[in-house]
């Protein structure tokens, strides 16, 4: 366990990096943190953007597929948190000088009808019922690490590398489970589906619930939710980038 202190300190420096522009190493090899200090970081960290008049608007998954658990080299799923200073409308202009090293990813997103108990241990819980929309959607992702290493504590710390997000037109809720994914970039392009997010995005709802209840994240009407990527990550470079997720829609965005 780290002190509190501690993590009000490795919470500003991967705010000041991300602020910055600027990498900094491992927090890990320095400070041996448990997943526990780790989620408390991230929690200091999303505070101190809260307090700097951002708004939270949902929540991240990581981890939610094979192709990113072994491009990263880690076995379990992450969560994150997301605000209104991450939020690129669809189309829109993102600036890269905002970034350190930053990589897209294809991602499907939910939209939270009602608020979901996450104090109660219900088992019963059906969260797809709490979802009434669904969108294909980009994330941005920009680790605070230099070179993009870190430890499993590091990037839960690091708020899961969150740095952006495009959410595409919205569609009432449907089957996912399995459709063609394509990720298009100036220089890069990677290709899936969508059943590589946990055999199924909406397992990735259900493993969220999970983790809300025992890392008390709160799931509210409105709530973005990003169930996590279906291929590996690609650079983000200029020009445009789109994901394409067969039978729900195109999203994009223009890098500069
Ligand atoms: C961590 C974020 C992973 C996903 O969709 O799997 C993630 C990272 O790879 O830096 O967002
Ligand atoms: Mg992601």
């Amino acid at each position: 366990m780290i002190t509190e202190e501690t993590v009000d300190e490795l919470a500003a420096r991967l705010d000041d990096a991300q602020r910055s522009v600027a990498d900094t190493p491992s927090l890990a090899d320095t400070h041996p943190m448990t997943i526990d200090d780790a989620y408390a970081v991230q929690k200091a960290l999303l505070a101190r953007r809260i307090g700097r008049g951002e708004r939270r608007t949902g929540v991240k998954l990581g981890f939610t597929s094979k192709a990113k658990m072994e491009q990263m080299g880690v076995s379990e799923i992450i969560v994150g948190e997301l605000t209104d200073g991450m939020c690129v409308a669809d189309g829109g202009t993102a600036d890269l000088s905002r970034f350190i090293h930053p990589k897209v990813e294809p991602e499907v997103a939910f939209r939270i009808a009602r608020d979901v108990d996450v104090d109660s241990p219900d088992t019963d819980t059906d969260i797809t019922a709490c979802v009434d929309a669904v969108a294909p959607a980009l994330e941005i992702i920009d680790s605070r690490y230099r070179d993009f290493r870190f430890t499993y504590e590091d990037v839960v710390a690091d708020n899961t590398s969150a740095a952006g997000y495009v959410i595409g037109p919205w569609q009432p809720l449907r089957d996912v489970s399995d459709l063609p994914v394509r990720l298009r970039g100036e220089n890069g392009e990677a290709a899936g589906s969508t059943a590589a997010i946990l055999d199924g995005p909406l397992n990735a709802l259900r493993a969220l619930l999970d983790m809300a209840r025992r890392r008390g994240f709160a799931l509210r009407a409105g709530d973005v939710v990003l169930a996590g990527a279906a291929t590996a990550a690609i650079p983000l470079t200029p020009g445009v980038t789109t994901c394409e997720v067969a039978g729900l829609g195109q999203v994009g965005v223009r890098c500069v």
